[in-house]
């Protein structure tokens, strides 16, 4: 039984979503590693990321991004996932890789292409239709690389229009969570580059319009936590894609870069009531396993976030408001880093026991043989990638 049934509780509902491209395969513009036993279609993604859900009990549904997971019978694939054991999250349109999108999607300067773009918008709430999936993720590459290439101004009031037209036709039950990012592949303006940005559309629309925070996609030194504390404040908080950086948009594991950063920002989650599931922030992996094995990779992920989550909840509330009041610096501060600083991997263990797992998932994954065997059945066929 565990020694800490608050910390149990917490860990216990924090639902952490896999992306289904960190299954795939995944490199930077200088070299795409094919790796042994990779998917070669979603269903096989699926598969993988059900692995990850059986050895950590928290990760049960997958993101899938579209078209790199497209399929004839969608209905179908959520069914698949069902009888391994998971389930079809978030939908992840993709207006990114074709060449009509080079100036930009929904806000090219051409309103032919405006349309192209928000048809493959309002197809992929259709394919939410099928998975019963009630979130839709925009990210939008979209922005400019030199000055006076476009109307920044006119591109917003494009990038509206759009959203609009999207927002309309969602269901009752259904959002879509608005992702933002400072530069790349745009490196002059992005037309969606802050927090800010975002926050602005969405509350120009309503409820169903929500922000999404991905750790890679700020300025260096960018205090993400506050952005955290302020969207939840405002509930405004849809989605977070946890990753880790030392750059840029790196899409290293969670927690891998900056451990400190993470449990940061659980803190802040915990302390404005995005743990409770009712306030339904999309928690999700998005990374990229560019050179190590992408189950085991998510697998240490998900530990990773648990860990910050874990440590998050630890923090002595009272004694941390009480000095706050008192406006005594050193003793907030203790109070936060004393939780940090606990080492909350014997408490996952035993949390894990408790919930009918192995206290460690990596080793029993391995032991599993799950790996060996799937690299011994998929062999021909094309392995999935990002098809850029
Ligand atoms: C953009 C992004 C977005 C996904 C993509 C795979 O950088 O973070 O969330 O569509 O990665
Ligand atoms: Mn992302």
């Amino acid at each position: 039984m565990t020694t800490n049934p608050q910390v149990a509780a917490g860990v216990r509902d924090l639902s952490i979503e896999l992306p289904s491209w960190a299954f795939g395969n995944s490199g930077t513009r200088f070299k795409v590693f094919a790796q042994k036993g990779v998917p070669r279609d979603p269903y096989e993604k699926i598969a993988d990321a059900a692995q990850v859900h059986r050895f950590t009990g928290v990760a049960p549904s997958v993101a899938l991004h579209i078209p790199w997971d497209r399929v004839d019978d969608y209905g179908d694939l959520a069914k698949h996932a069902a009888d391994v054991g998971v389930r079809i999250g978030v939908i992840n349109s993709n207006v990114f890789q074709d060449d009509d999108y080079m100036l930009g999607s929904v806000t090219h300067p051409d309103p032919r292409i405006r349309r192209k773009a928000t048809d493959h918008l309002l197809d992929c709430v259709d394919v939410m239709d099928a998975t019963g999936s009630r979130d839709l993720k925009l990210w939008f590459s979209d922005g400019t690389n030199y000055p006076g290439q476009d109307d920044i101004a006119a591109r917003q009031d494009r990038l509206a229009e759009a959203l609009a037209e999207v927002y309309a036709r969602l269901g009752d039950d259904q959002r879509f969570l608005l992702e933002y990012k400072l530069f790349e592949p745009a490196f002059y303006t992005m037309d969606v580059p802050d927090w800010g940005t975002a926050y602005a559309h969405c509350i120009a629309l309503g409820p169903k319009a929500q922000v999404v925070i991905d750790t890679g996609h700020h300025a260096p030194g960018t205090n993400i936590e506050f952005i955290v504390a302020v969207l939840l404040r405002a509930g405004k908080l849809g989605g977070f894609d946890f990753n880790s950086r030392f750059y840029a948009d790196d899409d290293l594991m969670a927690g891998a870069a900056d451990p400190f950063q993470l449990f940061r920002i659980m803190w802040e989650v915990r302390r404005g009531g995005g743990l409770d599931p009712s306030i339904g922030v999309a928690f999700m992996l998005d990374q990229c396993h560019n050179i190590e094995p992408k189950i085991a990779g998510q697998i240490r992920s998900v530990m990773n976030v648990q860990e910050a989550t874990a440590k998050a909840l630890l923090v002595d509330t009272d004694a941390l408001a009480g000095a706050q009041a008192a406006g005594d610096v050193l003793a907030a501060n203790a109070v936060l880093m004393d939780a940090y600083a606990t080492d909350v991997r014997p408490l996952l263990g035993e949390i894990r026991t408790d919930m009918g797992l192995d206290p460690d998932p990596v080793a029993a994954y391995h032991r599993s043989g799950y790996y060996e065997r799937v690299c011994e059945e998929r062999v021909g066929g094309t392995q999935a990638g990002w098809g850029a």
